[in-house]
Parts: structure tokens; sequence; C-alpha cells
């Protein structure tokens, strides 16, 4: 039997303005309303970033606890937050998001030019959040957005052991100028490239490469994330309407590729958290 799919959604991101894209979910009650009927269609993680009343990107304490809270309380889904943020939040910040006792966190493994910004992922940052998801009990998803990421991931699993949990899953995020082309060689070559460690992968392709990454990651058998985060268009000049219909096309594409999508109970086991 082909392995269930995992899906995760990244609904927001930190790089599109509300404004731009007013279906794009930033406050609360809509992050909670997509997370739920995105659930509904086939979704088992969803990778968070939260903005402030101004629909501005923000790593506020408070408001990162209340966001867990809300989506524990209406879905079953494995809550991760972005430790990266928006290019232009300071490291500590990103550090205190574990305060919020998230299921799961992102940890990207390097620095990468970001479009015209820069993603600023030192090593010893890297190794203090890793240190901190093992003392506190987070699961991290690395996030690879380059070859020599992989090549990371391998030195501070030798360096530290592995994850809270025993399970390594990592997430190339492809196609962001600056880093790794969102092609299916260049996927090859990082799941070539993986330390033996890990344990699953997904993919997922920003922007015109999320159909190409899409399909490429299911021709491998790894599994997918999807959402406004990464792509705004269904195809060119047609906008996303909601999240929920990057998901269904995500279920449908898995589906072709007779992997039906994962439940939350399996996406915990999969990532080597305690059941819900
Ligand atoms: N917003 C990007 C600068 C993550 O969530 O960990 C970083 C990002 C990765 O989205
Ligand atoms: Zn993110």
């Amino acid at each position: 039997m082909p392995e269930p799919l995992l899906i995760t959604v990244a609904p927001t991101g930190a790089e599109s303005a509300k404004a731009d894209v007013p279906q794009l979910p930033t406050t609360l009650e809509e992050l909670v309303a997509t997370a739920v009927e995105c659930e509904a269609a086939g979704a088992s993680m969803i990778h968070v970033h939260i903005r402030d009343g101004e629909h501005q990107p923000t790593l506020d304490g408070q408001r990162l606890k209340d966001t867990v809270a809300a989506l524990r309380e209406s879905t079953d889904l494995v809550v991760q937050l972005s430790t990266g943020g928006s290019v232009h939040d300071p490291l500590d910040l990103r550090l205190r998001v574990l305060d919020a006792e998230p299921d799961s966190c992102s940890l990207t493994m390097g620095t990468t030019n970001f479009g015209d910004d820069v993603f600023s992922n030192p090593w010893p940052f890297i190794c203090e959040l890793y240190q901190q998801t093992q003392d506190r009990g987070v699961v991290p998803e690395f996030e690879l957005f380059d070859l020599g990421h992989v090549a990371s991931l391998e030195r501070l699993l030798g360096k530290y052991g592995l994850p809270y949990g025993g399970k390594v899953h990592v997430d190339f995020v492809m196609g962001v100028p600056g880093g790794m082309p969102g092609t299916a060689a260049a996927l090859v070559a990082g799941v070539a490239a993986l330390p033996a460690e890990v344990t699953s992968w997904s993919a997922t392709g920003i922007g015109r490469t999320t159909l190409p990454v899409m399909l490429a990651s299911l021709a491998q058998g790894g599994h997918l994330r999807v959402g406004m985060e990464d792509v705004l268009t269904m195809a060119k000049g047609v906008p996303v309407e909601s999240n929920r219909q990057l998901v269904e096309r995500a279920v449908e594409a898995g589906r072709v590729a007779q992997r039906e999508p994962m439940d939350g109970a399996g996406a915990r086991a999969l990532l080597g958290l305690t059941p819900a």
C-alpha cells in the first residue's frame, strides 16, 4: 500500500500584504476558519505565521499562545509555529516563539538570499534553537532552501543527536529567488543527499514552481506542503481564492498517485509526537 500523504497547509506567511491579497487569513478568526476547512479538506499539519491588528507580521508572545490554543480548540491539526518569521525579525524574538509551546516549529538550516532580502540563520542560532526544541519537547521541521542546508542538517544531527520524539522530518522549500530552483532535478539531488537519520520529507515550490515540485515530490514518494504562504495563483492570472482550494488540489494530485491524505493521528505518529 502506498504511504498515506501528509499535507501541511501554510496559509499566511509573512510576505504578502492583506491590502494586496484580502483573502489571506490574517486575523485569528480567519486563521481558525481556514484551519478548520483545510483539515476537513485533508490537511493534517498547519505551518503558522501570525499578524498583528494592522495585519503586519508579528512574533508577539501572547498572540502566539492564543493562536496555538485556538487552533487546538478547533482542530486536531499538528500546530507548527514558524521560527523563521519575517526577514526583519531579530534572532532573539525568533527563539522565543517556543514559549508558545507548539507541537512543532520550523527550523531553517542556513542563511539564504530571499528575493532582495536575506533570511538570516547563522550556525550558532541554528544550534541554540535546535537544543531548545530538544529541551522543551518541540518537534522541529527542518526547512531546506538549498542543497547546502542538507549538509548542515547532517552536521547538526551529528553534533546534537536526534530531535525530540526521535523522528527527523524535513521540508524542501524550493524556488525562492536565492535558494535552490523548484525543479524535479533539484529535488532528486536534495533527496539523494539526505542524511540517513531522515524519516520523512515533504516539499513545496514557491510561485510558479508549485506544480512541478508537487508532482516531483509525489513521484518520489514525498509529502506535500501547500498554501498561500507559497503561492497566490492557481494558474497564470487565476488568483487563489482560499487555502482550502490548494489543499483540495493537493488531495486530488495525491489520489492520482494513490496516496490518501493522512489524518491527524497519522501525522503525529510520523513526526514522533504523542497522540493528541
Ligand atoms: N518568511 C520567511 C523569511 C519559516 O517559516 O520558518 C521565512 C519562512 C521560513 O517562512
Ligand atoms: Zn513560513
